[in-house]
């Protein structure tokens, strides 16, 4: 997993060199942010369930697909699809903790979607699903900090796409 830090300190060790304006702006804007993505974390972590259950209310919840015939029936793959929008928030979290995307193309879009297309999972309702994740969660952390969330789901629509 990367960060901003690193991400920054390493290729100016690579040159034996200090950080340069460019990199310090940078640095010091995840600086100004920081408490912004801390109390984002907070509150996602107090209350992650009440996000997936908003979220799957607004998005797959009403539908065919928890019926007989949809892939979230019977309870097993209901239960895994809560489990996987979990896994997505969370990953979200800690890559919006980081401003760095590295961690999700790493622990959860490696083999994701070919697992999925094995399964025959439908990944337009798995996109459907995290574009609902991103209202829900700005409604719960505010505009700053879900509009940051939302670059992490984003990304990981794009490597689910
Ligand atoms: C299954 N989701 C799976 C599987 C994996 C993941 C590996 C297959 C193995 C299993 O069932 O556990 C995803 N596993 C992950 C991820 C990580 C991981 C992301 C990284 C931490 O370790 N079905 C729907 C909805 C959607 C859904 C649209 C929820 C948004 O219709 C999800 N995923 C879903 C379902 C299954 C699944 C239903 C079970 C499919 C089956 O067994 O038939």
């Amino acid at each position: 997993m990367k960060d901003t830090i690193t991400s920054l300190i390493n290729p100016a060790d690579e040159k034996g060199s200090y950080l340069d304006a460019a990199a310090l702006d940078q640095l010091n804007r995840y600086f100004q942010s920081g408490s912004m993505r801390v109390k984002a974390a907070k509150t996602i972590s107090s209350s992650a369930s009440s996000i997936i259950s908003k979220t799957v209310a607004s998005s797959l919840l009403y539908g065919d697909i928890t019926l007989p015939g949809g892939n979230m029936y019977p309870t097993r793959r209901y239960a895994a699809c809560l489990r996987d929008l979990t896994y997505f928030l969370r990953y979200a979290t800690y890559a919006m903790l980081a401003a760095d995307a590295s961690i999700l193309d790493e622990r959860v879009l490696n083999g994701l979607k070919e697992t999925y297309i094995t399964l025959g999972v439908p990944i337009d309702r798995v996109i459907e699903a995290l574009n609902a994740m991103k209202e829900v969660l700005t409604d719960s952390v505010g505009t700053e900090a879900g509009q940051e969330l939302g670059v992490y789901l984003d990304h990981i629509i794009a490597g689910l796409s």
